[in-house]
């Protein structure tokens, strides 16, 4: 932990990473509510785009629709980043699809590494699931939550990052579903050599998003799941849809054959349905 705190508050890591960008402020808590909650707060107040806020504990660390994410001290990367740019409303989900391919590039570069292992070998496993996780050999390593202020345009942007790097495991209620780098390489991870990583990858994402390379994000971001064609239950609203997903479409809606029609959607909790369900 004190690698992590003592780079950032001395001011260390953008000279190390020379972004333009990502990162220019980056803003460290031992521990707070939650990094979104602080940096929509940093937002209002008008602190720049790129400006990063990093905790080592969030004692309320929000998922999706409210829900908890467990981010205990000394364990993992919580970190929330400001971004305004000049996009129109509708291309917001793009930010969760810039997002959810650095987090992969930036564990992927790891793969060289020894702290790791062999080359590649974080690689192994990595995908990611519609629309904000990563899963690693199918249990959730991290999440994003993408929040936003909207007009016309984007005013600004909150992309939180959650990933799991040096749990040694999880609350119960966790354990079947999650995983930490720790768990399945057996070895500490260095926290500030992802984050670098990152904020790196974040950069070069964004920047092709604004350079008008959404649709080509998408390709990448599609080739990295695994959902294409799969017959799956979508958890939307409290109703279940049941279908056949036909593609992911241009901004990232999954769309979903279900009884003959074809449905649009732009959120939602996927799962893979089970056999039994199926012979129904
Ligand atoms: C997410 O929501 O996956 C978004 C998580 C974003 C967390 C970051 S941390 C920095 C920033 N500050 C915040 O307050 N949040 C962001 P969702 O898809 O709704 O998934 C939430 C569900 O994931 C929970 O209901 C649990 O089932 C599960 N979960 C909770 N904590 C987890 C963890 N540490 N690892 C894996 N799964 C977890």
């Amino acid at each position: 932990m004190a690698k992590l705190r003592e780079a950032i508050l001395q001011d260390k890591v953008l000279p190390q990473i020379k972004n333009r960008e990502i990162g220019s402020r980056l803003i460290f808590f031992d521990r707070i509510e939650s990094t979104n909650l602080k940096a929509k707060e940093l937002a209002k107040e008008g602190y720049p785009s790129g400006t990063v806020v990093v905790a080592d504990e969030q004692t309320a660390g929000r998922g999706r629709l409210g829900r908890n994410w467990y981010s205990p001290g000394g364990t993992g990367l919580w970190l929330s980043i400001i971004l305004r740019p000049d996009l129109p409303a509708p291309d917001a989900p793009f930010l969760t699809v810039i997002a959810s391919l650095a987090v992969l590039e930036a564990l992927e570069s790891l793969g060289g590494k020894e702290e790791i292992g062999r080359k590649g070998q974080v690689n192994k496993g990595l995908e990611i699931k519609w629309p904000n996780d990563i899963l690693l050999e199918g249990k959730k390593l991290a999440g994003i939550l993408t929040e936003l202020s909207l007009s016309r345009k984007i005013n600004y942007v909150v992309v939180g990052i959650g990933i799991n790097v040096n749990q040694d495991f999880f609350p119960a209620e966790l354990n079947n579903i999650a995983t930490s780098l720790k768990i399945k390489y057996k070895k500490d991870q260095d926290r500030l050599e992802i984050l670098k990583k990152l904020l790196v990858s974040i950069e070069k994402y964004y920047y092709r998003l604004l350079n008008q390379e959404g649709s080509q994000l998408i390709g990448e971001w599609k080739e990295r799941m695994n959902i294409i064609g799969k017959e799956v239950n979508i958890h939307d609203n409290e109703k279940v849809y049941q279908g056949r997903v036909l593609d992911i479409a241009e901004r990232g809606e999954l769309l979903l054959e279900s009884q003959g029609e074809v449905l649009r959607f732009w959120a939602g909790d996927v799962s893979l349905r089970t056999r039994p369900e199926l012979r129904k």
